[in-house]
């Protein structure tokens, strides 16, 4: 894994123009591989191998040969477990053990999902007076996959599997800061006989990979994870090009804490959603909305079992967090750690650079930090700061909660922690968000929808949802 290549018409091969970009290691600095540069040239070449594979053998696959072979790819990956949780953990900075419990073995189960729900999914028959109508289901073609650094594998396998199962050709692009799990998966796929061009990985930089993928007159569809701004640029260019597009983009997410919860598990499952990742996934809940009369209370034990998670060796077993993905994202929450001191808030605790031994001195690890005193509006408190920082605030009552939680630009997701049955339905009923969770947080059906309104996004995927994004309906409507 020094040097890693595009994967394109089945090869193994570089840029073409030869360029190269390094991949660092936010642990120690190091300079982990090399990744082709690839520009339009290469994403031409990619998509023109797509192009052909799907008039070839891979065209003709019957839904059944398709769940087959993602059964196959499952298998695979997870028989590489330990050798791909390792890579996405010195590739990402995240602790080991959260990459061998938590990301390979979702890839592994995104891609059985996706081939149990291809194998029994049904399309649409109406009858209707002298005619019947039913739905015929095809792939949309080439499609784009873009995908970000926090959940390598663990996402770009969410869109592949899909992708495959309803038999179109794809053309990815991972991050260019986290770029060895995908590459695994290319070898993996063409181990277990996927033909030749349809899977194609072109490595590089956004605005030149990434951008020449959504303006290719021939990719029909975008499936986009990453930053809101990011996402916005994505979705111009997609859009005036009539191309399909999901959007998953950024969150600041509300962790609503009424004064009736288990204070015990509320104040675990609080603390997890904070900073699962280093505070790294969309679904993070950021902000810590809790009720007034138990703010105290339930600070102080927050406070205290945050200070209690050991930041250090992604490798050692006992880490809990890791370093964040690259010093100039450590930067990026320094700079919001600083403005939130300037916006008067106050840190409880963390937001320190730990003292760890050479050569882990030289990476981007930085203690959770905990900050109150923000007001709703102040920057600190509206942007997504996508690092280990979580802001909280006290709320009088229901109506102050729920006014807090929708008052900012994303609606991605939300956690809310009571007894009051009632209450969760009411308040998870009133949320402007695409996802809610009652007293637990990131549990996961993979049938459900899954995606945001507002600033985090367009669309929804999970399920059939998934399926029919990947695809095109046709209605056919026969006179009796
Ligand atoms: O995302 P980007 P980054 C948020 C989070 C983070 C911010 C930036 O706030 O700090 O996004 O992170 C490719 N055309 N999330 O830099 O830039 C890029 O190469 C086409 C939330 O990772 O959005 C990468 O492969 N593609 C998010 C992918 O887009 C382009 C998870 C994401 O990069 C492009 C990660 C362009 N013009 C970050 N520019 C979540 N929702 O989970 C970049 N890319």
């Amino acid at each position: 894994m020094e040097t890693l290549s595009n994967f394109i018409a089945g090869s193994f091969q570089p840029a073409a123009s030869g360029q190269t970009l390094d991949d660092m290691s936010s642990v120690t600095g190091e300079r982990l591989c090399t990744i082709p540069r690839s520009d339009s040239q290469d994403v031409d070449d990619a998509v023109t191998a797509a192009k052909a594979a799907l008039q070839g053998e891979w065209g003709q696959t019957t839904v059944a040969e398709r769940a087959d072979l993602l059964e196959a790819i499952a298998a695979t990956i997870e028989s590489r477990l330990e050798e791909l949780a390792a890579l996405e953990s010195r590739d990402t900075g995240k602790p080991f053990r959260l990459a061998a419990t938590i990301d390979i073995p979702r890839a592994i189960a995104n891609f059985r999902f996706f081939a149990s729900a291809v194998r029994h999914h049904q399309d649409g028959f109406q009858e209707m007076p002298g005619a019947i109508n039913y739905t015929l289901r095809k792939p949309c073609g080439v499609v784009g996959l873009i995908t970000p650094w926090n959940l390598p594998l663990y996402l770009l396998s969410w869109k592949t599997a899909p992708a495959l199962a309803m038999g179109n050709t794809i053309v990815a692009k991972p991050s260019e800061i986290t770029p060895m799990t995908a590459t695994v998966l290319a070898e993996i796929l063409h181990e277990v006989g996927l033909p030749p061009g349809v899977f194609n990985l072109v490595h590089g930089l956004g605005p030149e990979t990434g951008q020449a993928m959504v303006e290719h007159p021939d990719v029909a569809a975008i499936s986009f994870t990453g930053g809101t701004s990011t996402g916005a640029i994505v979705g111009a260019t997609a859009s005036a090009r009539f191309k399909k597009l999901s959007l998953e983009l950024g969150g600041k997410n509300p962790t609503v804490v009424f004064a009736d919860c288990d204070m015990d598990a509320t104040v675990d499952g609080a603390v997890r959603a904070a900073f699962a990742n280093q505070g790294q996934v969309c679904l993070c809940g950021s902000r810590l909305l809790v009720e007034k009369s138990i703010y105290s209370e339930f600070m102080e034990r927050f406070v205290a079992r945050v200070q209690q998670m050991k930041v250090g060796d992604p490798a050692d077993p006992d880490t809990d967090m890791g370093a964040v993905i690259s010093l100039a994202h450590r930067d990026k929450v320094e700079r919001f750690l600083a403005l939130a001191a300037e916006e008067g808030g106050t840190v409880l605790t963390g937001g320190t650079r730990p003292d760890l031994p050479a050569p882990l001195d030289r990476g981007a690890f930085i203690t959770p930090a905990v900050i109150d005193g923000l007001t709703q509006r102040c920057r600190t408190t509206q942007e997504e700061i996508f690092g280990p920082v979580v802001t909280s605030y006290a709320f009088e009552d229901e109506e102050e909660a729920i006014a807090m939680a929708n008052g900012v630009q994303y609606g991605l997701a939300a956690s809310v922690w009571t007894r009051d049955l009632s209450r969760a339905h009411r308040v998870s009923a009133a949320l402007d968000v695409g996802m809610v969770w009652v007293n637990t947080w990131l549990l996961r059906d993979l049938r459900v929808p899954f995606g945001g309104v507002k600033a985090s996004g367009v669309g929804r995927e999970g399920g059939d949802l998934s399926l029919h994004f990947f695809s095109e309906a046709k209605n056919v409507c026969v006179k009796l």
